[in-house]
């Protein structure tokens, strides 16, 4: 049913008694999860209850009440459907490498399942679990269509060299998902969460609002796959860098949350029968990108530092740190879209209004935040600081990954030297005149 290369075990621990419990982390859904249907597969086998926990820390990597709203609604109807299935689905608020062990112990749990994250506070999390707990514990990239571990077990340098990789295993890893996910009627329960007590618990901030643009949950995850799928993808090769087109899926906050799965949108995509070419052009975002910023992440340590460039991207920046900078800005004026440049304001308030930047724009963004600022490391910190605070899908591999090429080529490779950017690849308010109707934008934005 499940391919077992998805599943990595982390001890030498063997099952012997006991409920299964699946620690739900990064892939907050309950269908077309590997991490689940692996977790189930093992509670059918040895006739035990199986049980869903999440670990609700009260700040992670300084997100907002934007980013926790989502997440928390979107669990909220993923432990209904749950329940429905006769799955327990338990929140638990707190450190995790406290919670997750002594929910294993209270439940007298005979083997742990996790799901998969690259993200260096996720493997410290579970490392520490690891080193509690005395029972078998096994990870499942519930996230990638192919496992992380499988596609390459090294940093790869770009997406032509993990592109080949990717394709040759597509056959094997982007299959169905098998429906069911029932599992017996047993005996223990948890009272529901209750979204407003758990909510005033939290230690964030609470200005940056939730979004009206965007409905939390993995039933408006498959809305909005089904209507990019019948009204947008057609036009998604020719349009997708026109930010005034809205020829893009809007999909990836619910993909940071794992509220719907890549490879359920990868399935739909290729079975759509739309245009080949825009076909194509949303899987390599979808799968040969998306797996490749995990790729960066779960290989390179430094994937949200100066240190994490490429040889020649930090050479060539070190090269140009005394250039004379035209602008320069704080951190406050980036973030109240207080810089020369019409087009840099509109996409900032564009995320800050709605959370969520167009993918070009994101380009243009980060990359004025090099040319504007006195060195490399200041422009990171800040592309990171804003990317997580406003955007729905902030903290990702994916952002941390599309800052890191934007600033410091990573993926990318030497383009012509110039002041400030060396040989990053530079853009520039006319080349995006050229490609897209700016003032149209400006004023889109403007009316939000
Ligand atoms: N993961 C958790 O296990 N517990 C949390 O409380 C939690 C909060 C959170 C808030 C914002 C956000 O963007 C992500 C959050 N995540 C949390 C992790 C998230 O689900 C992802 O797994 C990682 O950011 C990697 O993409």
């Amino acid at each position: 049913m499940i391919n077992e290369k998805r599943i990595l075990k982390q001890n030498k621990y063997e099952y012997k008694s006991g409920a299964v419990v699946y620690w739900m982390q990064r892939d907050q859904r309950a269908f077309d999860n590997w991490a689940l249907i692996f977790a189930r597969q093992l509670a059918l086998e040895n006739d035990v209850p199986l049980f869903v926990v999440f670990n609700l820390v009260p700040d992670f990597l300084e997100a907002t009440i934007r980013q926790y709203g989502f997440m928390l609604r979107g669990l909220k109807e993923t432990e209904a459907i749950l329940a429905e299935n006769n799955i327990p689905f338990h929140l638990v608020e707190g450190d995790p490498t406290e919670n997750i062990p002594n929910f294993v112990n209270e439940i007298n749990a005979g083997v742990l399942v996790s799901d998969f994250n690259p993200l260096k506070i996720v493997r410290i999390w579970k490392k520490d679990v690891l080193e509690k707990i005395s029972i078998p514990y096994y990870t499942v990239d519930a996230h990638n269509v192919v496992p992380a571990w499988v596609v390459s077990q090294k940093t790869e340098f770009a997406a032509y060299t993990i592109r080949p990789k990717i394709n040759k295993l597509l056959p094997e890893f982007l299959d169905d998902f098998p429906e069911d996910i029932s599992v017996p009627k047993h005996n223990l329960d948890f009272p529901e969460f209750d979204l407003d007590d758990v909510k005033s618990r939290l230690k964030i901030n609470f200005e940056v609002t939730e979004s009206d643009f965007f409905k939390p949950g993995t039933k408006a995850g498959a809305i909005t796959l089904k209507n990019f799928i019948r009204t947008k993808l057609n036009d998604y090769n020719e349009k997708r860098n026109d930010p005034n087109e809205t020829a893009i899926s809007g999909l990836s906050p619910y993909y940071h949350f794992g509220q719907i799965a890549p490879q359920r949108a990868a399935l739909e995509v290729k079975n759509s029968g739309k245009d080949d070419k825009s076909v194509d052009a949303y899987l390599e975002e979808l799968i040969v990108r998306r797996e490749l910023s995990d790729n960066f992440c779960l290989y390179n340590k430094n994937y949200d530092s100066f240190e994490g460039f490429h040889d020649w991207a930090r050479a060539t920046l070190n090269e140009h740190r005394e250039d004379k900078r035209e602008y320069i800005y704080t951190l406050e004026e980036f973030e109240k879209s207080n810089t020369h440049d019409p087009l840099w304001n509109a996409a900032q308030s564009e995320v800050v209004k709605t959370g969520k930047m167009h993918g070009y724009m994101r380009m243009y963004w980060a990359k004025k935040i090099l040319e504007w600022t006195p060195s490399p490391e200041d422009a990171l910190k800040i592309g990171i600081y804003l990317n997580d605070k406003y955007q729905l899908d902030g903290r990702d591999p994916n952002g941390y990954v599309g800052v890191a090429w934007s600033i410091g080529g990573v993926h990318d490779r030497a383009w012509t030297e110039r002041p400030v950017y060396g040989k990053i690849r530079y853009m520039n308010y006319n080349g995006a005149k050229r490609k897209f109707d700016v003032q149209g934008y400006i004023d889109k934005i403007d009316r939000l």
